[in-house]
């Protein structure tokens, strides 16, 4: 099939979404397959089909031939337990991330939990102080659901002056999406009988840090849980084995790991972490603080910074979207740095605060071009350009950048970040790398 057969629905190429699946479109002519020109019995055998297979294992690995997917460390120079490790998205597909490849914040490393030892205490403005073992939770009754963490200061090389030469994963992926499995807060907060002067709960985590951050009660008593299993099986120690609070569609901050306290109160403790991180110096000199829910924001994975095209033809192109706020209602993709947008498919499930798989068919005609990705959730929010994010919050920005991602493609295939505009704004002067979270 020829590029004249199909008509692009926006600019340098864009293609109906539908057009892969309808069969319109020949793949093997796409991935350019000689027909194999023989029978199938003449397919010859191959070397591992003549002896035994490997033996068992009690827990699986991925293949050795995939150990260049890993997450990237990048650790405070003189303080390796602080740190975060980047989740390689341009690796993956569909919307979970495995468990071995789920980013990582740690202020002070993961602490070695003995389990039988660890207690979660609920105290504070409440009627009945509790006290719980792990076996205790693990009889209350648990529901799951598939959500994302991402910690408010994803992106934000983003904010930087040039565009940061990463891939999208060691730039993009402080954000990891898992099944979570676990008590609903609520049920063991009405035990406890929170006092009706209360507002906040103050959550306490068991690692070296002692990691302290505020929750509002409504928030609390809505949809958080206290998670014990991520992805079927109990959390990972990075992820905050044996206990977490997961609080869906918030940064990451707020998801507790190793999670020892809940202090009921009718005030936050003001801790250091939504006061001197997560909080941001607005424009007019006001701070911008308690700004926990995570807003939309999407971006194109395949291909990605760094990945070079296979020369003219047709593409489908990928991506992520997700918003804390509820559900992906619609993301378009951009082939001409946002002049026209042509709707990208979104795949099942979409669920609220949850990845959000997207795709769209593509025609390069081999010229450079841009492309771009941009989401809209439920409340009707769009992800928003670089130049209005800037402008919305000045040049002090270092936390919550969701603005829309620009990869360059050059004549050769290879892409590259870039900005589209305002690529001259000042921005922070921060290392994102060399900073803290
Ligand atoms: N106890 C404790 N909880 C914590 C942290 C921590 O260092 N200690 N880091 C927080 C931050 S800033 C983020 S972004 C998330 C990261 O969760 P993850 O490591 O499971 O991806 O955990 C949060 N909970
Ligand atoms: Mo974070």
């Amino acid at each position: 099939m020829q590029r004249d057969d199909v008509t692009a629905v926006a600019g340098n190429g864009l293609l109906d979404r539908r057009l892969f699946l309808s069969g319109a479109l020949k793949f093997s002519a796409i991935v350019g397959l000689a027909s194999a020109g023989r029978a199938a019995a003449d397919v010859p055998d191959e070397p591992w089909m003549r002896e035994p297979g490997a033996a068992f294992s009690n827990y699986g690995a991925p293949s050795p031939h995939e150990k260049a997917v890993v997450r990237w460390i990048s650790a405070t120079a003189g303080a390796p337990t602080n740190g975060v490790s980047w989740s390689p998205l341009h690796e993956l597909d569909g919307i979970l991330t495995p468990s071995g490849l789920h980013f990582e914040r740690h202020h002070n490393g993961v602490p070695q939990i003995e389990p039988a030892q660890h207690r979660l205490v609920i105290n504070g403005d409440v009627e009945r102080p509790l006290e719980f073992t792990i076996d205790a939770l693990l009889r209350y009754p648990r529901v799951s659901r598939l959500c994302v963490i991402e910690c408010g200061g994803n992106s934000n090389a983003g904010w930087l002056q040039k565009p940061i030469q990463n891939a999208a994963g060691y730039f993009h992926g402080l954000v990891s999406c898992s099944e979570w499995t676990g008590v609903p807060l609520r049920l063991v907060l009405a035990e406890a009988g929170i006092k009706p002067a209360a507002t906040w709960l103050v959550a306490e985590g068991a690692d070296a840090f002692g990691m302290t951050v505020s929750v509002p009660l409504a928030k609390a008593q809505d949809d958080c849980l206290l998670a014990l299993f991520q992805n079927g099986e109990r959390l990972r120690p990075e992820q905050g084995y044996p206990l977490r609070l997961l609080v869906p569609g918030w940064e990451g901050v707020v998801n507790v790991k190793w999670l020892r306290t809940l202090t009921s109160s009718d005030r936050p403790v003001m801790a250091r972490n939504e006061t001197a991180r997560y909080t941001e110096l607005q424009p007019d000199g006001s701070a911008r603080m308690f700004t926990q829910v995570m807003d939309v924001k999407s971006l194109l994975t395949k291909p990605s910074a760094g990945m070079r095209l296979d020369g003219p033809g047709f593409y489908e192109l990928g991506g992520l979207a997700w918003s804390g706020r509820g559900r992906v209602t619609r993301v378009e993709v951009s082939a001409d740095g946002g002049a026209s947008w042509a709707d990208a498919a979104l795949n099942d499930p979409v669920l609220p605060q949850c990845f959000t798989r997207f795709r769209v068919p593509w025609h390069w005609d081999g010229k450079p071009c841009v492309l771009q990705s941009r989401a809209t959730d439920e409340t009707g929010a769009v992800q928003p350009t670089r130049a209005a994010l800037l402008e919305a919050r000045g040049r002090h920005g270092y936390f919550h950048y969701h603005a829309i991602v620009s990869w360059q493609v050059d004549a050769e295939g290879v892409l590259t970040h870039t900005y589209v505009d305002a690529a001259d704004a000042p921005a922070a002067a921060t290392d994102p790398f060399d900073a803290d979270w």
